[in-house]
């Protein structure tokens, strides 16, 4: 299966809540006021949050009032707004090379997919002829470092590993020293997510950050923050916490093929403007793609691109 197709698939559920909504909306219907409040609910359903779905119910009223519509028409209108929502944090991460190794930071939730995702990345980086290194920064579980570990010998990465329970920042700061020696060209490091404990996981990512700009004073060069795309509006107060204790640079949405609430990464895009450097539409290494704003808009739609 290729990209498109496995994008397709995976929105699947999105799509069908809001391109099967919207046929059975728009059966030779006028766009009259009460239809697009019927929209604006639909869209509201499938998380895009309530100022986004107002802003694009706007725009098509602004063409399209008391015209008939096709479901079709509002399909097409609303593709383009999306993708134009979308269009400024469609950037792929850049490995800047002058850095090295180039320092990557993953933080979120606990189960949001940090560690997943982290090997995808370094399966794809390594598959690209980068060197990359691991570092098991989530020491407060065992399985965490053990499934870190798996991944580094997908990938073909060495993983950088302490005992569990020990200081995550003292093993960031090892990380950062082994990977100056072996020369690697990108440390990924995976961080816990134990949002119960604000405070201490807020004093952990900031003590992290110190560490790494010991020895780097340019790093963390990236600081991504995964989000479980089934948390829907959630999500919005995820990038809020993680924003008041660390400088988040770009967000990955992950699990976009279990949920219909794919509308989530049009509202954050709306209301953070932060970059989306990449989506996961299942567990496998092919499952996780950079962003591409009229890709997501037309597969969202169940329109062709
Ligand atoms: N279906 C699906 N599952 C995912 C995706 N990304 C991660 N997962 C799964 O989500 C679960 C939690 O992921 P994990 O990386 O351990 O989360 P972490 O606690 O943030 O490190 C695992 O079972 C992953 O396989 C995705 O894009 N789609
Ligand atoms: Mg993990």
């Amino acid at each position: 299966m290729g990209w498109l197709d496995r994008l397709k698939t995976g929105l699947g559920r999105t799509t069908e809540k809001l391109s099967g909504g919207i046929t059975e909306l728009f059966r030779g219907r006028k766009l009259d006021r009460a239809a697009l409040d019927e929209l604006e609910e639909l869209l509201i359903t499938a998380d895009m949050g309530v100022s986004t779905a107002t802003r694009l119910t706007d725009a098509l009223a602004k063409t399209k009032f008391d015209q008939e519509v096709s479901a079709d028409e509002i399909r097409a209108t609303l593709a383009g707004e999306i993708a134009a929502i979308l269009e400024p944090v469609t950037k792929p991460l850049e490995i800047d090379t002058s850095h090295k190794p180039f320092v990557v930071l993953m933080c979120g939730v606990n189960g949001s997919g940090k560690t997943t995702t982290m090997g995808k990345m370094a399966k794809l980086y390594k598959e690209q002829g980068h060197a990359v290194m691991l570092a098991a920064g989530d020491t407060f579980r065992a399985a965490a470092i053990e499934q870190l570990q798996v991944w580094g010998e997908r990938a073909d990465c060495p993983v950088i590993a302490h005992d569990q329970g020990s200081d995550a920042a003292s093993l960031a700061f090892d990380a950062m020293g082994q990977a100056r020696d072996a020369g690697s060209d990108i440390l990924m490091i995976d961080t816990a997510g134990r949002l119960q404990n604000k405070n201490n996981l807020m004093d952990e990512l900031k003590k992290i950050i110190r560490v790494i700009k010991k020895q780097d004073e340019t790093a963390p060069h990236a600081v991504l923050l995964v989000l479980d795309s089934t948390v829907g509006q959630n999500a919005h107060s995820q990038v809020e916490v993680f924003s008041d204790m660390v400088d988040v640079s770009g967000l990955i949405m992950t699990k976009l093929d279990g949920t219909a609430k794919g509308g989530v990464v049009v509202g954050l895009a709306e209301k953070f403007g932060l970059p989306v450097h990449a989506i996961g539409v299942g567990e496998s290494v092919e499952d996780l793609r950079p962003f591409d704003a009229r890709e997501f808009a037309d597969s969202m739609m169940g329109l062709s691109s």
